[in-house]
């Protein structure tokens, strides 16, 4: 095992259920429950390891749905998802939603602001011992991007490693096992192109914190950037190529989760890293 929690298997495969109008990535193809379920069902045929079922869309400037909406929007495929046997990670900042989707079968809270949106939410996950994902993040999507300045000393890396700190401290302080306790960089939270290259690079610091790591990368802007032609960024739907070689990059990385859209392709980088790595890589 290695210090950022993954094995030599390499990361667990989370697959990306947004039953949104609005996410950036795939905002209203599952928005309905039941094509929702059918996705999510889908994707664990595909290899996923677990599914991050979320209700609130964090694209820029995207405005926040009311509690009951999102309640509405996850709570029900929540609940078939894990009566059908998949692990059910609940994305949402808030401690009500995280409440309800416990008690609906999720078994991981996925906290885009690493508890600091609904502090409440630390003691929902602490209460019923399951897993919690705090991830970096600065202040909601609407403004999110007024706050991508990194100026002290260690630079992002450093700015990121010491506020995930505090978010550790804050969880442990709720009650949270340090065991069930998963931090992640925030790629394309409140960063520029440049700072979630700069956070990939910088993954071992990060994990110098002493807890498993989960990236999300897929799909972000920052891939759309590094594609641009000239003819400007490169569309979401045509970012799968780039996403599945940074996921070979970082299957050897020790990260314990990739959370991704395409869990096949995602699957496909990951058996080539594994079987690079089983011969030693070159010579
Ligand atoms: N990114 C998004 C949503 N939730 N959760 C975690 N832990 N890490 C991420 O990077 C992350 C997340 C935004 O992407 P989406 O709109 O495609 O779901």
């Amino acid at each position: 095992m290695s210090t950022t929690g993954g094995d030599r298997a390499g990361p667990l495969v989370m697959g990306v259920v947004n039953v949104t109008p609005d996410s950036f990535s795939d905002g209203g193809r599952y928005v309905d429950p039941a094509a929702a379920v059918a996705h999510g069902r889908r994707l664990v045929e595909e290899g996923a390891d677990l599914l991050d079922i979320g209700g609130e869309s964090t694209r820029p400037g995207a405005t926040r749905p009311l509690v009951g909406e999102e309640l509405d929007r996850v709570v029900p495929v929540i609940t078939e998802l894990a009566a059908g046997g998949a692990t059910v990670s609940v994305d949402t900042m808030r401690a009500e939603v995280a409440d309800a989707a416990v008690r609906a079968g999720a078994s991981v809270v996925n906290d885009v602001s690493g508890g600091l949106a609904d502090p409440a939410i630390l003691d929902v996950a602490a209460e019923h011992g399951v897993r919690f994902v705090a991830m970096h993040w600065r202040a909601h999507s609407a403004e999110m991007h007024r706050h991508a300045a990194y100026d002290g000393p260690g630079g992002v890396v450093g700015a990121v490693r010491e506020e995930l700190a505090a978010r550790v401290a804050a969880a442990r302080e709720a009650g949270i096992a340090a065991e069930r306790l998963v931090l992640d960089p925030g790629l394309g939270f409140a960063k520029t192109p440049d700072h979630n290259w700069e956070l990939l690079a910088g993954l071992g610091e990060i994990a110098g914190l002493g807890h498993p790591l989960l990236v999300g990368a897929s799909r972000k802007s920052f891939l759309g950037t590094l594609l641009d032609d000239g003819a400007g960024p490169r569309p979401v739907d045509q970012r799968e190529y780039a996403h599945a070689a940074l996921v070979a990059l970082l299957a050897r990385s020790g990260v314990w989760a990739v959370r991704v859209h395409d869990v096949r392709a995602t699957r496909d980088a990951l058996a080539v890293a594994a079987r690079w790595g089983s011969t030693g890589g070159p010579r």
